[in-house]
């Protein structure tokens, strides 16, 4: 049995927000089409802003076929079956288990409470949930992966513990309230399925996942508006321009947008470092970005460009750079990048001249 996954949809306004209806619709076109009849939303389906549920009865009603399992996050913490006149949607209000279409993996629906662990409804069902053969529908923190959680949402919701993990050993578990996708060995954020502002960078997806040999698929969601946040290293080299270029080129090959999805992009740039022309730097990102939309119409920002005007400096950070290029760098999200050593190398050069 196959179940369509996704979390964070936060709708809100329509007028203002149309995207994020648009990207839930794409979902759910995308499974009628794979014949998929289950959709879970594991959490934040409403933005904590909204009240007026009768936009997204539409879509369930049209979509009559798939049913639509919610559990509230802590948007919409509040929300239950009352809000609804669909059939087809059920809002976990109170923790739950279900089999879906008579499948033998039993899922758990657990909506999110405040000043709550989830091992501790978990522990209340223990005697209902037997090895490997259920699944965690939760919104809240997992405690391993807590680094890359909610950026627009610091503190601790509804957090989820290895120990709980070990202990209870649901077959996979898939949260929401990161809104940053991540898969773990036995544990998936799908992530938001339309970034919501411009921190919730890149392509969106959504989870297919099949009951049968717990496997998941991640399926890329079109979205109307694809975000990037891009910072760029500027050093005092020979050749700035084509240094600059180059880096440029090479990010927006990483992006792996089509031509058809370039008007999507809307990009904020930053760039960093010792330049010896800043006003060209303007005129290069103008010219390497052109076709892609500026977020919020901002410049580039270069408040963090210092001016290179002294040739004996510029010559010791050209033979940094050059030692700092030879060294084997091993990546890692905890560690400073090559980028990060460089600049703070110069600074070290320049002062803060
Ligand atoms: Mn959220």
């Amino acid at each position: 049995m196959k179940v369509a996954i996704t979390a964070d949809v936060h709708l809100a306004n329509k007028k203002d927000y149309p995207e994020r209806f648009n990207a839930l619709t794409y979902i759910l076109d995308s499974i009628k089409e794979m014949k998929i009849n289950s959709l879970i939303i594991a959490g934040d389906l409403f933005d904590a802003s909204y009240n007026n549920y009768s936009e997204f009865d539409k879509i369930a009603l049209k979509y009559k076929d798939i049913f639509i399992h919610v559990i509230p996050g802590n948007h919409d913490a509040t929300i239950d079956n009352s809000v609804m006149t669909s059939k087809n949607v059920e809002i976990y209000s109170e923790p739950a288990i279900k089999s879906l279409n008579k499948s033998k993996i039993k899922f758990f629906f657990l909506p999110y409470r405040k000043d709550m662990v989830m091992g501790e409804p978990i522990a209340e069902n223990k005697d209902k949930l037997r090895p490997n053969k259920w699944v965690l529908i939760g919104h809240g923190d997992w405690e391993q992966g807590m680094k890359v959680s909610n950026q627009l949402e610091p503190g601790v919701y509804m957090p989820l513990s290895q120990k709980d993990i070990n202990m209870y050993k649901p077959a996979h578990v898939f949260l929401g309230h990161t809104h940053k996708s991540l898969d773990g060995e036995s544990i998936c954020y799908p992530g938001s399925p339309c970034g919501l502002d411009i921190s919730e960078t890149g392509k969106r997806r959504f989870i297919i996942f099949d009951t049968n040999n717990i496997s998941l698929e991640s399926h890329a969601v079109k979205t109307d508006i694809i975000y990037f946040d891009e910072s760029f290293l500027i050093l005092p080299l020979k050749d700035e321009e084509s240094y600059l270029r180059k880096k440029i080129r090479s990010r927006i090959k990483e992006w792996n947008i089509t031509d058809d999805d370039k008007s999507k992009v809307m990009v904020r740039i930053k760039i960093r470092g010792y330049s010896t022309d800043i006003r060209k730097l303007i005129e290069i990102v103008n010219d390497e970005f052109k076709g892609h939309k500026f977020y919020e119409q901002e410049d580039v920002d270069l408040s963090g460009v210092f001016l290179s005007r002294n040739l004996d400096l510029e010559e010791i950070s050209r033979q940094i750079i050059d030692s700092v290029e030879k060294v084997i760098w091993q990546s890692s999200p905890h560690e400073p990048s090559r980028d990060d050593i460089l600049f703070y190398a110069l600074k070290t050069v320049y002062g803060d001249a």
